[in-house]
């Protein structure tokens, strides 16, 4: 299989580096309008192939993308120091409208993997402007936030996070939504050991939890200037899913259908990843609040679509 990151910045450069310690690709090719700093790091990447499963990685241009599976997409501005997600956004498709013909001239029959924020909104102009059909354009969506509240959530029970079933879903950003009525360790539901959970009523506060989630990138961000390493190991998943065929349920931003009666925006939701990409979607049962607050991450969604330009 090969593959391309498109934006060698610190996001692609851990993405690569996860990429490349856990064999995703037989090939990878690093792109960057910054030519000189790409060809640094892939001479910095490759010297540590001894270390690893053999496999070739270089710096090169959309041109050099031929056959490539599955493209990521890193390009595109920071957040700033307390900047929301959302007003990177018409900065970020200028950049796109660029780079996605380009990209559908070179690697026609890749699948899109979306990381540049703020993804759910890049995801679904990423779409539009390929012309590909919604299962082969694919968001990281909430699997990093995901990981972040399972690893913080399992640290306060004190279970393994893989042995925590936990989902964040809807807009990657603001209005993300935790499940709380869903989560358990092994088919044991939180929310029917207490019934406040999420809740300020809940004695445990395990709210809080999800308020380090919410704000661990304004956190990471004010504290090293970007988040990197996490959505790096969690990009690589989502493209192992897919490389693999493995039928991973993760929760990438999607074009929304009809679920939940939302549909025309792009959010994340739990999906079936396999060579095909998006294979489908596991329908969830929701509360009530949770409902609401999924239709309102949709509502922030198309009001943001509404207002760029594309
Ligand atoms: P960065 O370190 O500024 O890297 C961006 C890179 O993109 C730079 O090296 C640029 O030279 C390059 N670039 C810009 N335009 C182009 C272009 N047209 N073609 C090729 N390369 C280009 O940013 P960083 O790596 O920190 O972040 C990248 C994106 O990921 C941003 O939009 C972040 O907000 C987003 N993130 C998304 C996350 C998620 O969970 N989805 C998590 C963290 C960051």
């Amino acid at each position: 299989m090969k593959g391309a990151i498109v934006g060698a910045g610190a996001v692609g450069m851990a993405i690569a580096y996860s990429m490349l310690i856990q064999n995703t690709f037989d090939e990878l090719v690093l792109v960057d309008i910054d030519r000189r700093k790409v060809e640094g790091e892939v001479m910095d990447l490759v010297h540590g192939i001894p270390f690893v499963e053999p496999s070739v990685v270089r710096a090169g241009t959309l041109a050099d993308c031929g056959g490539v599976d599955v493209v990521v997409i890193t390009a595109g501005a920071r957040q700033r120091e307390g900047e929301s997600r959302l007003s990177l956004v018409q900065r970020n498709v200028e950049i796109f409208r660029g780079l996605i013909g380009e990209i559908m001239e070179h690697c026609p029959n890749a699948i899109l993997l979306v990381v540049s924020n703020p993804v759910d909104v890049m995801t679904y102009v990423a779409m539009k402007l390929a012309g590909l059909p919604p299962s082969r354009v694919i968001g990281s969506g909430t699997v990093l936030d995901t990981a972040r509240f399972r690893y913080l959530l399992a640290e306060r029970l004190r279970v393994d996070p893989r042995s925590l079933h936990a989902y964040i879903i809807g807009e990657h950003g603001d209005s993300e939504v935790p499940v709380w009525s869903r989560a358990n360790v092994a088919g044991a539901f939180l929310s029917e050991i207490e019934p406040a959970v999420g809740t300020p009523d809940d004695p445990a506060k395990m709210f809080e939890v999800f308020e380090h989630v919410k704000n661990a990138a304004y956190e990471i961000i004010e504290r090293k200037g970007a988040t990197s390493w996490a959505i790096g190991l969690a990009t690589t998943q989502i493209a192992r899913a897919i490389t693999r065929n493995q039928n991973r349920v993760l929760p990438v931003s999607v074009l929304m259908s009809g679920l939940h009666g939302i549909e025309e925006v792009c959010l994340a939701y739990p999906a079936v990843l396999n060579r095909q990409g998006i294979d489908r979607l596991v329908k969830f049962s929701l509360s009530p609040a949770e409902e609401e607050q999924l239709q309102r991450s949709a509502r922030v969604m198309r009001q943001t679509l509404d207002e760029i330009q594309f």
